[in-house]
């Protein structure tokens, strides 16, 4: 056997493994607590770096990133919270007021359980509190600074590819449009639950591998960006009965994951991301193209980077800090 078919091998090998550790994981037993990466109480969330036991189907020593989140309450969901399974333990009683605290039956008691592993070096920054540092990127700055940086660490796209050719999360789709240069999926993001509308979070992934972020994006890729907005917008409405008034649609720069996609999420729902800074909406992408065919390779872009971040020492090593 050639040694690329052995790296093949051992790649298929170790993607059935994780897949297989995922699919029978049924309980944390075993789990320890390395730390806690973070935790935000406003949206009821916290974010676990720790490993699992050594077991023959875990691999021992490799790291977990595990994120809790309280999901909301949905109208059609509390009439069964309102009702008889739903124990009560006083808190405190004072003239009409009463706080307690209920148990509600385990159906209702979900926590979305959102677990990476084995997770990466990148993934325990990613969700690490750190402070931020506001960067401003000249299109020369991406070329010489950002672009080879990424070349080097980006984020695996396994998970990426796995969607676009049906090994992952194939029944998962809401609307394909396979067309090889405009094409592309759309299907529920990893952080909806699709509990409720209200927090509607879907991701459209284009096929085409070509284009990594805004940054490559010019008239050529009008056809794509339109076709994204046109068809989401008719599959969201017919799926969702969401209207296009009611969605955001935007992209991310930088994006964690650099083959192109947008997010489609519901108006009303404050998504993690959708800040200045970071989120831009498809509709002025469009617009901006249209009015510049090179915007975004004219564009000094700013963003916010995470301290421990390896692209924020680049521009410091290059001296582009603000000052
Ligand atoms: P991004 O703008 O590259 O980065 O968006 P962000 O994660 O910092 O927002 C990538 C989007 O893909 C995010 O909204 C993720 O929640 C979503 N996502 C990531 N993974 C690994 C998956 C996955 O395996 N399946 C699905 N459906 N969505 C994912």
């Amino acid at each position: 056997m050639s040694s690329v078919d052995a790296k093949e091998q051992a790649t298929k090998k170790r993607k059935i493994d994780e897949e297989t550790t995922q699919q029978e994981l049924k309980s944390f037993d075993g789990f320890t607590i390395t730390k806690i990466l973070n935790e935000n109480a406003s949206n009821k969330s916290i974010f676990v770096l720790g490993k699992f036991s050594k077991d023959e189907k875990c691999k021992e020593e490799e790291n977990a990133v595990v994120i809790l989140e309280k999901t909301p309450f949905s109208e059609e969901t509390v009439g069964n919270l309102l009702s008889s399974k739903m124990e009560l333990s006083l808190q405190m009683q004072n003239d009409i007021y009463g706080m307690f605290t209920g148990y509600p039956d385990k159906l209702l008691n979900g926590v979305k359980t959102t677990v990476i592993y084995p997770a990466t070096e990148r993934h325990i920054q990613k969700y690490t509190a750190q402070n931020v540092n506001l960067i401003c990127e000249s299109y020369e700055d991406y070329v010489n600074i950002t672009l080879p940086y990424l070349q080097s660490q980006k984020f695996s796209l396994q998970w990426v590819y796995n969607i676009l050719n049906k090994t992952s999360e194939a029944d998962r789709i809401i609307f394909e449009d396979e067309d090889e240069n405009n094409g592309f999926v759309l299907l529920p993001d990893m952080k909806w639950d699709k509990k409720q509308l209200e927090n509607l979070y879907l991701i459209a992934i284009c096929h085409r591998k070509d284009v990594m972020s805004l940054r490559d994006l010019n008239e050529k890729h009008l056809p794509l960006l339109k076709n994204i907005q046109e068809k989401c917008r008719i599959a969201v409405k017919e799926k969702f009965n969401v209207g296009p008034s009611q969605l955001r649609m935007y992209v991310h720069y930088q994006p964690s994951y650099y083959h192109f996609h947008v997010h489609v999420t519901h108006l009303k729902f404050e998504a993690p991301g959708i800040q200045v800074g970071r989120a831009y909406l498809l509709s002025d992408v469009i617009e901006n193209i249209e009015m510049v065919a090179n915007y975004y390779q004219k564009k000094s872009m700013t963003f916010s980077l995470r301290e421990n971040d390896g692209l924020l020492t680049k521009f410091k090593e290059a001296g582009k800090l603000l000052q």
